[in-house]
């Protein structure tokens, strides 16, 4: 099997994305399957076409996602993505979009289809804060969930898509409103490892 997990460029003003870096800390391989990691930008329709682009070239049976959610207090399993482009900020090439959809015609929603509840299980049974999430926001991240899913349903019947948000770095919080939540990066490559691995026995 292969397992293509991807994370995200720093965005927003950050100058780290906690998501790539976590990502680029997963090995190779784990029993079963082989982990291809690569980046993404974060540009709207660019980032979706360098997406489609990989998923051609490798041909994962499995898509795992990774971006950051600023402010979320534990690992997020993202359950949804919506056709819908609305950001309070630009892209990182000054793209600012509010109520366009990814995809004209397309339809309202897809649901993941990696298995996020033995994922949940395992993240949860290694003591990482993880909660199932409804909804991935209209920025980038869903942006790259809902057209993985799109293609999924009409270019490679059986391959299986989902995202993880994953909370801010401790280092990022320096300068925020006290409070802000954090996570290390060991534990969140650590909760994407478990993830990988459970795809892996169970997808
Ligand atoms: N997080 C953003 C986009 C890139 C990232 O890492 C999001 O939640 O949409």
């Amino acid at each position: 099997m292969k397992i293509l997990v991807t994370g995200f460029d720093p965005f927003g003003g950050e100058t780290v994305n906690p998501s790539w870096m976590a990502v680029e800390k997963l090995t190779d391989t784990v029993p079963g399957a082989e982990i291809i990691k690569r980046s993404l930008p974060v540009v709207w329709f660019k980032a979706l076409d360098i997406l489609g682009g990989y998923i051609e070239e490798i041909r994962p049976d499995v898509v795992v996602m990774c971006g950051q959610a600023g402010g979320a207090d534990s690992m997020r399993i993202e359950r949804v993505g919506i056709n819908l482009c609305e950001a309070k900020i630009a892209d990182n090439e000054g793209l600012h979009l509010v109520g366009d959809p990814i995809l004209k015609d397309g339809p309202n929603a897809y649901f993941s289809n990696f298995p996020y509840r033995a994922m949940f299980a395992a993240v949860e049974e290694a003591g990482i804060a993880v909660k199932h999430s409804f909804s991935a926001g209209a920025y980038l991240c869903n942006h790259v969930l809902y057209g993985a899913l799109h293609l999924a349903e009409t270019k490679y019947p059986g391959m299986k898509a989902g995202f993880i948000h994953v909370p801010y770095l401790p280092e990022q919080t320096e300068a925020k409103p006290e409070g802000t939540p954090s996570m290390p990066l060991e534990t969140i490559a650590k909760a994407i490892q478990i993830m990988v691995e459970t795809i892996a026995k169970e997808a």
